[in-house]
């Protein structure tokens, strides 16, 4: 009887003992956790920060967005403000019929453009960015650097274009990376009042009341919330819509990679050996502004279009 019991109690002994042993060698690999500084499991050779999967979470679906908690260290946040902070300029939008940019109370900050791979610690984050949203380098445009003072807002508004011209080089936007510098005491969310998670974001009184219209995200210096403006068959998501809202207390710096679908920078690498003048004479002082990169089209034009300042802005050799 004894024998018995032991003999059909054989096989589930069998698969326990299998069990406990895979549970023992799964517990024993320690994956970082959120906040955890310790980054040597993951190795991206492209940047000498590691990327790190385990700090990321999905936000929402529509739009599909997600956060990454500690993108940034504290030291390159404070870098980015500080290559920006002498350079701001009020911030401009891209006007919808003519693609130029344009002066509008939509957006009240200022802001300034780096240059791609300005240094090592740019070259650094431009890689990390681009090992994250698995698009190139050449599909980002530079860094903008934004800053918004006490009431200074961005009203909602899509980063995909709506003008046929900013369509010509690299396409659309189809995604962007924004990073937050700084931490804001209060109001200065990213609110997306179109998201289809936005009634179900609890809120509380910490958040302002911008915030409460959309679903919304905290600024955290560090962190690094990346959101796409088109569905993955390309056409444009509206519910991509999304704001900066005013800041109550405090002030907030943040960092926006706008990437695109194609290589976005083919126009300034075409090397034209002909056509190599400037065709007005400004061009020099508008490529020291950084017209070269805030008005593409008209200055270096699009490899297809010569621009008007291809000298002064590099795209050509003489
Ligand atoms: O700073 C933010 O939270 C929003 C910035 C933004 O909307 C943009 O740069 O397109």
């Amino acid at each position: 009887m004894c024998s018995l019991h032991l003999l059909t109690l054989l096989p589930f002994c069998f698969f326990f003992c299998i069990f406990l042993l895979s549970a023992l060698s799964v517990s024993s690999v320690r994956l970082p956790a959120l906040g955890d500084n310790d980054n040597t499991n993951t190795h991206v050779p492209s940047s000498s920060v590691a990327f790190d999967p385990t700090r990321v979470t999905q936000l929402s679906w529509g739009p599909r967005a997600f956060l990454y908690k500690g993108f940034l260290s504290e030291e390159e946040c404070d870098h980015l403000i500080n290559l920006a902070k002498d350079k701001m300029e009020k911030s401009l939008v891209a006007d919808n019929e003519s693609g130029k940019s344009v002066k509008s109370e939509v957006r009240t900050s200022s802001g300034m453009f780096l240059s791609k791979a300005q240094d090592e610690i740019i070259t650094d984050i431009e890689a990390r960015i681009a090992t994250w949203t698995f698009f190139p380098i050449e599909n980002g445009e530079p860094i903008q650097v934004l800053h918004y003072e006490n009431g200074q807002k961005y009203d909602p508004h899509f980063d995909f274009f709506r003008d046929k011209i900013n369509l010509q080089v690299g396409g659309h936007r189809i995604a962007t990376v924004l990073m937050y510098l700084s931490n804001v005491e209060k109001g200065g969310e990213t609110v997306f009042p179109n998201s289809d998670s936005r009634l179900s974001q609890p809120k509380d009184e910490s958040w302002s009341e911008c915030a409460k219209m959309g679903y919304a995200v905290k600024p955290e210096k560090g962190d690094a919330l990346l959101f796409f403006s088109l569905h993955q068959n390309a056409t444009t998501d509206t519910r991509s819509l999304h704001g900066s809202c005013p800041v109550i207390e405090g002030e907030k710096w943040s960092a926006t990679k706008w990437i695109h679908v194609r290589d976005f920078e083919k126009p300034f690498k075409q090397k034209f050996s002909r056509n190599c003048a400037d065709e007005n004479e400004n061009c020099s002082k508008w490529a020291k502004i950084g017209e070269c990169r805030k008005n593409p089209l008209y200055m270096v034009g699009n490899g297809t279009i010569i621009g008007h300042c291809m000298k002064s802005c590099n795209a050509c050799s003489s």
